[in-house]
C-alpha cells in the first residue's frame, strides 16, 4: 500500500493527501512531528532533503510534491486531473507554478506574522499583501467562467493552488473584487477531500504555542507552514 509521510500542517504534503482523496487511492498516513524526527536515519533514507511529503510506493521513494502528483496522475489516470488540451494543460502548469514561486513566498510573512512566528514589519507586511494581490487578480483572469483551473473538473492546479488561496481569508485577505476565485475557494472547500485535510483552528494554535516555545528553548523555527523552497 502507499504511504504518505506528512504533517497535518504542511500545505505542500495537504496537496498529496488530497489527490490521493480524489482518486480514491488506498493509502497509509505517516505523521513526522517535524520536530527534529525528519532527520531520523530512517526517514532520511526515504528523503535526505528532510521534507515532507515523502510517499513511498513498494521500493519507490518520492518527495517534491509537484512530482508527486504527477507520479500519481500517470500512475492512476482515472479520474484525470490534468487536461490533455495543450492550452488547458499549460495554464494548469503555469498555475501550479505561480502558486509555488509567487504566492508561496509572498504569504510566508503573512503567515508567520499570524501565527507569530516572526515579528513582520509593516513595509514587508504591505509588500506581501501586494504580491499575493497581483497573483490572485492573475487567477481570478484564468479562472474565466470555468469552475475549475483548466475546465469543467478538478485539476492538480486546484489542488496546488486550493491549499493556499483559501488560508488568505483568514489572514486578513478580502475577496470582494474576485468573485469567480471566491466561488472556486467555495466549491473546493465543498469537496469531502478538503474537508478531511482541512487543519483545525485548535491545531493551529497548539502550532503556533509550540513554535513561541521553541523559540524561547531553542534556535528559529522550522519551516513548515508555507514552503519557500519549492
Ligand atoms: N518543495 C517541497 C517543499 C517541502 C517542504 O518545505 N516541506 C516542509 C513542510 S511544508 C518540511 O518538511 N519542513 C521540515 C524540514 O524541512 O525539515 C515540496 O513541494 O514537497
Amino acid at each position: 500500500m502507499l504511504k504518505l509521510y506528512y504533517h497535518p500542517l504542511s500545505p505542500a504534503a495537504r496537496r498529496v493527501w488530497i489527490t490521493l482523496l480524489e482518486k480514491a487511492l488506498p493509502f497509509e498516513l505517516i505523521e513526522l512531528r517535524l520536530d527534529g524526527d525528519q532527520f531520523q536515519p530512517e526517514f532520511l533514507a526515504i528523503n535526505p532533503f528532510h521534507h515532507v511529503p515523502a510517499l513511498v510506493d513498494e521500493d519507490l521513494h518520492l518527495f517534491e510534491s509537484l512530482a508527486i502528483l504527477d507520479y500519481l496522475e500517470t500512475a492512476h489516470p482515472i479520474p484525470a486531473m490534468l487536461p490533455t488540451e495543450r492550452r488547458s494543460l499549460a495554464l494548469v502548469r503555469m498555475v501550479e507554478m505561480v502558486t509555488v514561486n509567487e504566492l508561496a513566498p509572498a504569504m510566508r510573512p503573512l503567515v508567520e506574522h499570524d501565527l507569530g512566528m516572526a515579528v513582520v514589519d509593516s513595509l514587508k507586511l504591505e509588500q506581501a499583501h501586494r504580491k499575493t494581490r497581483r497573483v490572485l487578480q492573475f487567477f481570478e483572469q484564468q479562472l474565466d467562467d470555468h469552475p475549475y483551473f483548466g475546465g469543467k473538473y478538478l485539476t492538480l492546479a486546484d489542488v496546488v493552488a486550493g491549499v493556499s488561496v483559501p488560508r488568505l481569508a483568514t489572514l486578513g485577505f478580502s475577496f470582494a473584487e474576485f468573485p469567480r476565485l471566491q466561488a472556486w475557494c467555495d466549491r473546493l472547500q465543498a469537496r469531502p477531500s478538503w474537508q478531511e485535510t482541512e487543519p483545525s483552528p485548535e491545531l493551529l494554535t497548539k502550532f503556533a504555542a509550540e513554535i513561541a516555545e521553541r523559540r524561547n528553548h531553542a534556535g528559529p523555527p522550522q519551516q513548515m507552514v508555507e514552503d519557500t523552497n519549492p
